[in-house]
């Protein structure tokens, strides 16, 4: 088992819902730990960095249409498996296949507002945060 870094995001509409701690928490609960963490507005050059194997589906421009309309909060957790662990807390990209008790299972009902992103390898993660944070970030 190794110790790895997840990159997640809280998307527009998060926090202007006022649910963000109650999200913060099920990753403290489950023990991973809060490495990074920033509020900022998306560039459209980020989004098309981030959603880039996506370019070409029918959801793509509204995808990043939203996902650049409001504020974001971009966190970086760490921990034992902390990619796989993080996508188990979150739930199925669709929210109506999600389970209850995951993150989408309980605060979301449809795409792309499906509440967090999460990166969905160890590889991805490194290349989103490197993306979205300077080194300097992280204590
Ligand atoms: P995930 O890794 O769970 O965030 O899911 P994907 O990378 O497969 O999808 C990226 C984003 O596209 C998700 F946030 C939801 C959105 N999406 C749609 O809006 N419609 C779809 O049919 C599929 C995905």
């Amino acid at each position: 088992m190794s110790y790895e870094l997840e990159f997640v995001m809280l998307k527009p509409g998060v926090l202007e819902k006022r649910i963000v701690g109650q999200i913060v928490q099920r990753f403290e609960q489950r023990g991973l730990e809060l490495k990074a963490i920033r509020v900022c507005m998306l560039r459209p050059l980020q989004l098309e960095s981030l959603y880039r194997e996506h370019k070409d589906k029918v959801f793509y421009n509204s995808l990043v249409q939203y996902m650049g309309s409001s504020k974001v909060m971009l966190m970086v957790w760490g921990g034992l498996q902390a990619v796989a662990v993080t996508r188990a807390l979150v739930g199925a990209t669709d929210p109506l296949q999600a389970t209850p008790g995951s993150i989408r299972g309980d605060f979301a009902l449809g795409m792309p507002e499906n509440i967090v992103h999460a990166s969905d390898s160890v590889q991805s993660a490194t290349r989103e945060i490197k993306l979205f944070f300077k080194a300097s970030e992280f204590l």
